[in-house]
């Protein structure tokens, strides 16, 4: 699309010579040293790549190309009527690294109009696919069925200069992320909504579409929740489980269709996106076992069972963040506005009361405060999307905008292909006995 081409391309020389003089004058600056126990606990810490369109502070959470959630709450542009931002502006503006006016996320928005049909081979793949194959997997697969239709791939084939890379990577975003609402609907309508067919609304934006493809065109509130749930797991800097493994995966020139899907396959584990379908199916156990909601005296009771036990509570705990995350705080916001009186959100309420000094007096667990999960699922359920398996999916829609934006920067400034350095025990033995600093 042109407007984020012009743009882009008018801002690639001033972030080459940042990066080019760094490279030149600061080639042996010492980033971080790493340690055995970095190595051992998840190469945790170890800085392994600069990419400027979200960084995480584990004390203040995410900034979006320099700006928190509520800052780009209240200054994205808006639909009329509406008080939640418009995902083009957001992706303009993650894309760009400015911020939109309402015209220019108007026209993203038009833009993804254009390209948000699925083709029918995509859907046949998964109308094959057997009825009990996770939503997580079908969407995946849809994204990796639309690979033949990658321009860069094309171009890359047809022998396409370095320089350009970038230019079909963004092509190919556009058109993926376009599609992704209707992949998204098609996959819920399939496997529970009677399979039905419901094409999008021209007159929608792309957020508010989802709602009307699963068939809630008359509920305005989840037309809400839509554009924030978009806005919200948009990105989370470029080194978590579906960020890098995306990452990794173009780094070998891989197009942003194949780079995606291997994103969703990582966004797809328990300890990452998938947290929010246990979380909530976790809370639909907790408020069973109590046949309500619980007091605070008995929650709190029950939650120290389960701790003892060594049980794992789904929705707290993050690898960076030290703080309650802004993007639950971002949506309890909402549900205090939009459903007060949710039993669902009262037994989050009272969780996120008792649970963090409990999990502060294990003593193990670095950050004891919820993350985005833990509330995002009871959103969903109170609108009556109701199957928890499918809400991965709705994080991997959104998520898709950060991972393709990185792709595009990646290629903009001519990464090149990963490979860092694995090594045996036997290595590492003889390493520290030849006295290495511990
Ligand atoms: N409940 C109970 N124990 C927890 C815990 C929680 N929510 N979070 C961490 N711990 C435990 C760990 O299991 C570990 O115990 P161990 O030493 O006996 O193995 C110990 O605390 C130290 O872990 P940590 O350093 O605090 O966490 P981490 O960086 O290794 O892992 C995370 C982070 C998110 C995977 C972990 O907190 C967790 O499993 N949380 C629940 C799942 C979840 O909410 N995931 C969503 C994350 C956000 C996202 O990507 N969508």
């Amino acid at each position: 699309m042109d407007l984020l081409k012009e743009k882009i391309a008018s801002k690639l020389p001033e972030y080459r010579e940042r990066e080019n003089r760094i490279k030149k004058d600061h080639s042996n600056f010492k980033v971080c040293d790493v340690t055995v126990d970095q190595i051992y606990s998840g190469i945790r810490g170890v800085m392994v790549q600069v990419s400027d369109v979200s960084y995480v502070d584990p004390n203040e959470g995410i900034r979006l190309r320099g700006y928190t959630v509520p800052e780009l709450l209240e200054i994205l542009p808006k639909q009329p009527g509406s008080k939640l931002p418009l995902a083009g502006g957001l992706y303009y503006l993650l894309m760009v690294d400015e911020l939109p006016t309402p015209e220019e996320a108007a026209a993203v928005e038009a833009e993804w109009r254009k390209y948000a049909g699925v083709p029918d081979y995509v859907l046949a793949v998964i109308r094959a696919m057997p009825a009990d194959t996770h939503p997580m997997t079908l969407f995946s697969q849809g994204i990796l069925a639309m690979q033949r239709e990658s321009r860069f791939s094309q171009e890359y084939a047809k022998g396409l200069i370095k320089n350009d890379y970038w230019e079909s990577y963004l092509e190919d975003s556009v058109r993926l992320t376009a599609k992704l609402p209707s992949l998204a609907a098609y996959i819920y309508n399939h496997r529970y909504n009677g399979d039905k067919y419901i094409p999008p609304d021209p007159t929608l934006d792309w957020s508010a579409n989802f709602a009307h493809m699963i068939g809630k065109s008359s509920d305005e509130d989840y037309k809400e929740l839509c554009r924030l749930f978009f806005f919200l797991h948009s990105d989370h800097e470029g080194a978590n489980v579906s960020a890098h493994a995306s990452w990794l995966v173009a780094s070998a020139l891989s197009d942003v269709y194949l780079a995606s899907s291997a994103g969703m396959d990582g966004l797809a584990g328990p300890l990452h996106g998938l947290a929010n379908q246990e979380c909530l199916r976790w809370l639909l156990g907790v408020r069973a076992h109590f046949g309500g909601i619980p007091t605070r005296e008995a929650l709190k009771d029950f939650l120290l069972e389960q701790l003892s036990k060594g049980a794992v509570i789904p929705g707290y705990g993050h690898a960076v963040l030290r703080i309650t995350d802004p993007r639950f705080t971002a949506q309890l916001d909402f549900a205090n506005q939009y459903l007060p009186d949710d039993d669902l959100i009262s037994l989050v309420k009272t969780i996120y009361e008792v649970l963090p000094p409990l999990l502060i007096q294990t003593g193990k667990v670095k950050n004891p405060w919820p993350n985005v999960d833990a509330i995002n699922g009871a959103l969903q359920y109170h609108f009556g999307v109701t199957q928890y398996e499918f809400y991965t999916v709705l994080f991997g829609v959104s998520r898709i905008l950060g991972l393709s934006t990185h792709a595009v920067w990646a290629r903009a400034m001519n990464k090149p292909i990963e490979r860092p350095k694995s090594l045996t025990t036997a290595i590492l033995e003889e390493m520290i006995q030849g006295g290495n600093p511990s």
